[in-house]
C-alpha cells in the first residue's frame, strides 16, 4: 500500500506509477524530442541544484513567517494554522507579487538551467513568463486534473509548463501527478483546441470525474514521484495533471512553482509579460490561490 490519496481516497497500487527519470538525456535534443513524444514530459531530478532549490524555499518561508503562517525557525516550513496576512498586507496581491518575485525564487525560475532545458525541449531558444505561479500547499488541499490550455496560449501555441519542487514533495504532501498517456487522448483534447484564447472566464479544462475513476476507466495509471527540491516535470499544454493530496500529518508545507516558457521568437501575451503582469483575469497576482492567507480555502483550478 502507498500514501497516496486523491480526496481523500487511497489510489490503489495498481494506478499508481512512477515517473519516467530522463536527466541522462537532458542535453541530447533527439532524445529529449523523442521522450517528450512517447512520455508527453519530461522529468528531471535536480534541473536546478538543491541548493538553489531550498535558497528560494527559505525565503519564501521567511515571507509567510512575518504574516504569521509558518512557525518559528520558518526553515523547517511548519504551518502555523494562523494567519494575519489580511492585517499586515492589506494589499493582497502586492504582498504575493513580492514573494513570487523574490531574487532566491527567480535565480531558480529565470535562471540559466532551466531556460536551457526548455529550450532543448521546445527545440529553439525559449524564455520564460515573468508571471509564474507559487503554491504553498497545506493539509486538506489538492490541484483536481485537468490541461493547462487554453491558458497562456494568445502569444504562442508553443508554451510548455515547467513545475518544480521547492524543498521535498513526498507521496502524502500532494505531489504534482499525471495521467499516463493522456497527450495522446484527442477525445478530452479536441474539445479545448476549440476554446477561445482571449476568453477572461474560466473554460472548463478540468476533468469531470476524479484521478482515481479516470485512470481506473482508460486503464492508465496516474504518474508521480517523491519529488526533492530542485527536481521538475515539464509538459505541454495537453497533458492532464493535476496533484495528490496533502495529508501529511506533520503540517509541513508543500512549496512548487510553474512557470510557463516559450519560443523567444513567438509573440508575448501583455497578460504573462511585463513588470506588472495582469494574469488570466485581469487583476495580476491577486488572482491566485497563493495570494490567499493559508488558513482560506482555494477555488479549485
Ligand atoms: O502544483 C500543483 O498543484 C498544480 C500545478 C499545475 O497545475 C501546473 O503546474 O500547471
Ligand atoms: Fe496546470
Amino acid at each position: 500500500m502507498n500514501t497516496a490519496t486523491v480526496h481523500g481516497c487511497p489510489v490503489p497500487d495498481a494506478l499508481l506509477g512512477e515517473l519516467r527519470e530522463s536527466g541522462a538525456v537532458r542535453a541530447d535534443p533527439a532524445a529529449v524530442a523523442a521522450r517528450v513524444g512517447e512520455d508527453g514530459y519530461l522529468f528531471v531530478r535536480a534541473a536546478v541544484g538543491p541548493e538553489l532549490a531550498l535558497a528560494a524555499r527559505s525565503e519564501i518561508l521567511a515571507r509567510l513567517a512575518e504574516v504569521d503562517e509558518i512557525e518559528e525557525p520558518a526553515v523547517e516550513g511548519i504551518f502555523s494554522e494562523r494567519s494575519r496576512r489580511r492585517e499586515l498586507m492589506p494589499d493582497l496581491g502586492a504582498f504575493w507579487k513580492s514573494v513570487s518575485e523574490g531574487a532566491a525564487l527567480r535565480r531558480v525560475t529565470h535562471g540559466p538551467e532551466l531556460r536551457a532545458l526548455l529550450s532543448t525541449i521546445i527545440g529553439e531558444p525559449a524564455h520564460p513568463h515573468d508571471y509564474l505561479f507559487l503554491r504553498v500547499g497545506t493539509p486538506g488541499k489538492a490541484t483536481d486534473l485537468h490541461f493547462d490550455m487554453p491558458f497562456f496560449c494568445r502569444g504562442s501555441q508553443r508554451v510548455h509548463t515547467l513545475w518544480i519542487a521547492l524543498g521535498e514533495v513526498r507521496l502524502d504532501q500532494g505531489p504534482l501527478m499525471v495521467l499516463e498517456g493522456s497527450h495522446r487522448f484527442e477525445d478530452l483534447i479536441a474539445p479545448i483546441r476549440g476554446i477561445d484564447y482571449d476568453s477572461k472566464g474560466s473554460p472548463r479544462v478540468a476533468a469531470r470525474e476524479d484521478a482515481v475513476t479516470m485512470a481506473g476507466k482508460r486503464g492508465v495509471r496516474l504518474l508521480t514521484t517523491s519529488f526533492q527540491p530542485g527536481d521538475a516535470i515539464v509538459f505541454s499544454m495537453t497533458l492532464m495533471h493535476g496533484s495528490l493530496d496533502h495529508h501529511g500529518a506533520d503540517r509541513r508545507v508543500r512549496l512548487s512553482c510553474d512557470v510557463r516558457f516559450q519560443p523567444e521568437a513567438d509573440p508575448t501575451d501583455p497578460r504573462y509579460f511585463g513588470p506588472n503582469p495582469t494574469g488570466t483575469t485581469g487583476v495580476g497576482y491577486g488572482e491566485l490561490n497563493g495570494a490567499k492567507p493559508l488558513t482560506e480555502p482555494w477555488h479549485v483550478r
